[in-house]
């Protein structure tokens, strides 16, 4: 099954439940492909992106123990991001009013021009199922290829890149998250956006395709780590999926 026909399918199973499918699906499906030509960030078509629902867990909530305690993961997923994704969907259904909207990344890079209510609740919802797909509980540790080529040449080393994106994370302040991103030029940057805004946002200071986020908001780590950000950050790195963040770097 092709990319489009999954889109098709995930978007009409959600729009369903949001009662407004047989309004404006039709549109939307017409949309669906074309759409994405106007996309203005520089994954192809290979490139994961999330749904309009929430995707299941690849883990079970304890799988990340002891980096990430299983009473924070099973918040974290059933309740903090599925409020953003159900709120996501019921402010979709208030400011439907192009046919774009039927791809994320879109609404996206359109972002200024819709509400604060949907831009917080769509960040929230591409934000955290960006995050999912960047949490395993057997990291290889590194990545491998071309993006070690390219985390080298861009930082001067892992190392060095490690240590950018932990000061850049332990540096933000209040609720946001940290990012690996390809900018339009090819290059990679370590960048930070506040609240549940992200790169692909037109309104971030630092544009880019999202290869790996982390969410640093106190509801990610804070049952078990309670002040010490840091020691959250640190353990990060032991449950990184690097197979996945290197799937995004084409
Ligand atoms: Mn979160």
């Amino acid at each position: 099954m092709n990319k489009k026909k999954l889109h098709r399918r995930d978007f009409i199973s959600n729009t369903g439940k949001a009662a407004m499918a047989l309004t404006i699906a039709p549109i939307v499906l017409e949309a669906c492909s074309s759409s994405k030509k106007s996309t203005t960030h520089t994954s192809n078509t290979t490139v994961w992106e999330p749904n309009f629902n929430q995707t299941p867990l690849a883990f079970k909530y304890n799988e990340l123990e002891p980096n990430i305690d299983a009473a924070t993961m099973e918040i974290h997923y059933s309740k903090h991001a599925a409020a953003y994704c159900a709120n996501m969907n019921e402010a979709i259904k208030t400011e439907y009013k192009k046919a774009s909207m039927a791809y994320i990344p879109n609404i996206l890079s359109e972002m200024s021009t819709y509400s604060l209510k949907l831009r917080n609740n769509l960040g929230g919802h591409y934000n955290h199922e960006l995050f999912w797909q960047c949490l395993t509980p057997k990291s290889t540790g590194k990545p491998s290829g071309k993006l070690t080529e390219a985390i080298t040449n861009n930082f001067g080393s892992f190392e060095n890149f490690k240590t950018q994106f932990t000061e850049v994370a332990k540096s933000r302040f209040g609720s946001g998250w940290v990012w690996l991103i390809k900018t339009n030029d090819g290059s990679l940057k370590v960048s930070s956006t506040a609240n549940q805004d992200n790169p692909l946002m037109d309104i971030a200071d630092v544009r880019g395709l999202p290869l790996l986020g982390l969410d640093v908001w106190e509801h990610a780590y804070y049952l078990k780590y309670q002040n010490k950000r840091a020691e959250y950050i640190n353990n990060f790195w032991n449950i990184l999926n690097w197979n996945f963040v290197e799937s995004r770097f084409i």
